[in-house]
């Protein structure tokens, strides 16, 4: 079975969720009293995609604004960059805009964007209408999910559908070593959440 090794880097305010989002996907656990990151932490994880075993590298930017100017060290080469927001803070979400706008800038060309609107169980302190997202994302070509890492809610959905953002390599398919397009469909395998 083919491997294939898709380097993935989050971004996103920080106290957002990213490190809690990784460590959900990888280890499958929740820290309530989890640190904020320093630099930038990395943790692999191996899934089988179809016929294919998708390697995600990925590398957990620090969201607080001292560590801002290394972003673009992870978001370089990535394949993918999943940018998140926390839904009780539309703070954070402009934030986000801010983050789409760099990578159209200074991203590689062809990277898959993906949207976490994080903290999805708590919806009574909730800012970011998920209409109002879902719409944003849809207007770039996004991947959008609202995620809880806390309860374990579309974590893994949000990586499958980076897998299938990328490309098949079966150079029948010819789409071997072309790249991909940001602006594919959205999946509509996505499921709603709270
Ligand atoms: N209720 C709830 N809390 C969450 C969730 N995800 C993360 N948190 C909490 O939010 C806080 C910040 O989480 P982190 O994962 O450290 O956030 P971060 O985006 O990595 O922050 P930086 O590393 O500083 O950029 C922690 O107290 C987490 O326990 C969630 O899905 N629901
Ligand atoms: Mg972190």
């Amino acid at each position: 079975m083919a491997l294939r090794e898709l380097k993935v880097c989050l971004l996103g305010d920080t106290g957002v969720g990213k490190s809690s989002i990784v460590w959900r996907f990888v280890e499958d656990s929740f820290d309530p009293n989890i640190n904020p990151t320093i630099g930038a932490s990395f943790m692999t994880k191996t899934v089988q995609y179809q016929n294919e075993l998708h390697k995600f590298l990925i590398w957990d930017t620090a969201g607080q604004e001292r560590f801002r100017a290394l972003a673009p060290m992870y978001y370089r080469g990535s394949a993918a960059a999943i940018i998140v927001y926390d839904i009780t803070k539309e703070e954070s979400f402009q934030t986000l805009k801010n983050w789409v706008k760099e990578l159209r800038q200074h991203g590689p060309p062809n990277i898959v964007v993906a949207i976490a609107g994080n903290k999805c169980d708590l919806t009574d302190a909730r800012e970011v209408p998920e209409k109002e997202a879902k719409d944003y994302a849809d207007s770039i070509h996004a991947i959008f999910v609202e995620t809880s890492a806390k309860n374990a809610i579309n974590i893994n959905e949000l990586f499958i559908e980076i897998s299938q953002r990328i490309p098949v390599t079966d150079p029948s398919m010819g789409a071997a070593g072309k790249g991909f397009k940001l602006r594919r469909q959205a999946s509509e395998s996505r499921r709603s959440c709270c």
